[in-house]
């Protein structure tokens, strides 16, 4: 019959913690070595976040030991755990 299957597979993989913590670094624009919120939500628009700022948001509550309102690197490894555990796909 005249349809196409449509099973276009695109070239996702899982995003690993390395993947994770390359895009972290790369979203720290001004490189001060800390992510702010707007970093954040860069980072997750970046993952394919429905809602960045949300995800920036909820990553930030979540990492930010010290409630400095910023991601140093001491806190990174957290927020990596944070957003591998959310399962994003990187193409
Ligand atoms: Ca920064
Ligand atoms: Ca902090």
């Amino acid at each position: 019959m005249g349809f196409q299957v449509k099973n276009i597979t695109p070239r996702e993989l899982p995003v690993t913690e390395e993947r994770l913590r390359a895009i972290f670094m790369e979203s720290d624009v001004n490189k001060d070595g800390l992510l702010s919120k707007k970093e954040l939500k860069q980072a997750f628009g970046r993952l394919g976040a429905l809602i960045p700022a949300f995800r920036a948001y909820r990553g930030l509550h979540h990492a930010d030991a010290n409630h400095d309102g910023v991601v140093d690197k001491d806190e990174l490894d957290e927020l990596i755990k944070y957003a591998y555990r959310l399962g994003y796909k990187v193409t």
